[in-house]
């Protein structure tokens, strides 16, 4: 049967920008869809891209039976931006609150707004997400002993099992639904603080010999498990969560939730914590990388898609699931714990060619590791080399399954479906980058970085500790000019020699940074 794909079109003033791209395919598809997101794992940081002190044995199966990419991007070097473009289809610098988000911060997706699992629950889908959240939830001062609104409940998720910010945050405690998971009405009120202790508890400043590994002042807040975290908290101990645990408690409940639903079809958000500081690989991980702990975790969270993909072929709808793996952000060594990573990590490059890692607007923070995989079309062994973003998943799945965008919603968000399932090599003509207080654009292989200040808390964390990706940051003063194909280590900046390729990508920016604000 012939089904009419609906093209979308974003008009815009400058023809090159035109949001209108092809789709070749002239049908639509329901498949399930499993969007597995890794935290801070970097390019080089699995077999597949090259890696080889860390095997990666289920996602190079995932690759090798699908397409992989040389040239995806998440929107930034940070988790929440990146997140909210992949979920909204917008730049995360359009809203200011997408930034790093803290221990007790607000929801800043707007319910109703048309996000991606929105955009999913209208085309029948049954929408869950699983893993670490960090979109904040609640508004104004949330009470963690009552109902949290609003959750992914209230913006495109039917079911919702969430860490709430990331695992070196307090609340330490699963999100449910709107309620806090395990919480019991015998305990002491579960209560948060970012900057100011409260209650008792230990904290990593008070009971340094209480912990596992020493961690920098910020995260030497209250102690769980002999973690200390970023901010405080007091009460609601039944609830909190097991890190050692983390990883396998997100497949139980992900394999649990796929199982339920393998008759209608589903959309799977699993954002894994791996590997995310604090790493706390589960035992049955320990030891199996030659990189330590931040290995170990990568290792896990292997294991992690093999047992998806295995439980996805004894339900027999294997061929019919989409399974995009990617991540947030660039890696990093040291971030902050003082886990043995950067002594484990010798030898090994998570960033692979590249420079930087998160933080960075270098490629090492924003180029990611990116496999789609999908047995009834997508054909096994594609290696492409399109560029792509993050920002264009919800329009492009959005056409795969012939689901109008809403009105207004995912302004920045194109169509890029046959490049996303390796039918074309022709991705996006350009793709931004938003580090840490820095933007770059790269149109071609031309890649300009804009002059912008970096927080000195970026920059002495990745010169402090000299490991694979660290690096100083680029100039604040001047605007960098690389042209990727040459140097992808973006080492010799060519901006005094092609002054007017500075410009033109200037202007680039600034036009589509210009767009869309009311
Ligand atoms: C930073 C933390 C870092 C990590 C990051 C969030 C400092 C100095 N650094 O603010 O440890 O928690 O936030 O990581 O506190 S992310 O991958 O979720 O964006
Ligand atoms: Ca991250």
């Amino acid at each position: 049967m012939k089904n009419e794909i609906k093209v979308l079109c974003i008009p815009m003033a400058v023809g090159v920008l035109g949001a209108c791209s092809t789709v070749t395919e002239d049908r639509v598809d329901k498949p399930n869809l499993i969007i597995i997101y890794a935290d801070d794992v970097g390019y080089g940081d699995l077999s597949v891209y090259g890696s080889t002190m860390i095997k990666t044995p289920e996602i190079d199966q995932l690759a090798a039976g699908g397409a992989r990419f040389t040239n995806a991007y998440c929107m930034a070097s940070t988790s929440t931006p990146s997140r909210y473009s992949l979920l909204t289809g917008k730049y995360a610098f359009r809203n200011p609150d997408a930034q790093i988000l803290s221990p007790d911060a607000n929801m800043i997706l707007e319910p109703g707004s048309g996000t991606l699992g929105e955009v999913m629950q209208s085309a029948g889908y049954r929408t869950a997400v699983i893993g670490k959240w960090h979109l904040g939830v609640g508004e104004g001062d949330t009470d963690w002993n009552k109902e949290i609104k609003p959750t992914p409940l209230e913006t495109g998720f039917h079911e919702s099992f969430i860490i709430p910010s990331t695992n070196d945050r307090v609340p330490t405690v699963w999100v449910k639904g709107n309620r806090v998971y395990n919480w019991s009405e015998d305990d002491d009120p579960l209560r948060i603080s970012h900057r100011e202790r409260i209650g008792n508890l230990p904290t990593g400043t008070s009971h340094p010999e209480k912990l596992i590994y020493p961690a920098d002042g910020y995260h030497s807040g209250t102690i769980v498990n002999g973690i200390s975290r970023i901010g405080f908290m007091d009460g609601g101990q039944s609830a909190w969560w097991s890190d050692e645990n983390m990883g396998l408690e997100i497949l139980e409940r992900s394999l649990a939730f796929i199982e339920g639903q393998k008759d209608e079809p589903f959309f799977l958000f699993m954002p894994m914590h791996q590997t995310h500081v604090p790493r706390v690989p589960h035992e049955m991980f320990l030891g199996k990388s030659d990189t330590g702990l931040r290995g170990d975790h990568i290792v896990e969270l292997d294991y992690i898609v093999g047992q998806v993909v295995q439980t996805l072929e004894e339900l027999q709808i294997r061929g019919n699931t989409l399974i995009i793996f990617s991540s947030d952000n660039g890696p990093v060594i040291y971030d902050s714990y003082y886990d043995g990573a950067i002594e484990d990590g010798v030898g090994h490059v998570p960033n692979g060619p590249f420079r930087g890692g998160k933080y960075h607007v270098y490629e090492g923070g924003t180029r990611m590791p990116t496999i789609v995989n999908w047995p009834d079309r997508v054909e096994a062994g594609i290696v492409s080399d399109a560029m792509l973003s993050q920002v264009d998943l919800l329009a492009s799945i959005a056409s795969l399954i012939g689901e109008p965008v809403p009105e207004g919603a995912a302004p920045d968000s194109q169509n890029q479906l046959s490049a996303w399932l390796g039918e074309t090599g022709l991705g996006r003509e350009y793709v931004i980058q938003q580090g840490v207080g820095m933007f770059a654009i790269r149109k071609g292989d031309w890649k300009l970085i804009l002059a912008g200040e970096t927080p000195a808390w970026v920059d002495r964390r990745h010169n402090d500790y000299p490991n694979a990706i660290s690096t100083p940051m680029p100039s604040a003063d001047a605007h960098s000019l690389f042209n990727l194909a040459d140097d992808p280590g973006e080492s010799n900046d060519l901006a005094d020699e092609y002054p007017e390729k500075v410009e033109k990508l200037l202007s680039l920016f600034h036009e589509i940074k210009g767009q869309h604000t009311e």
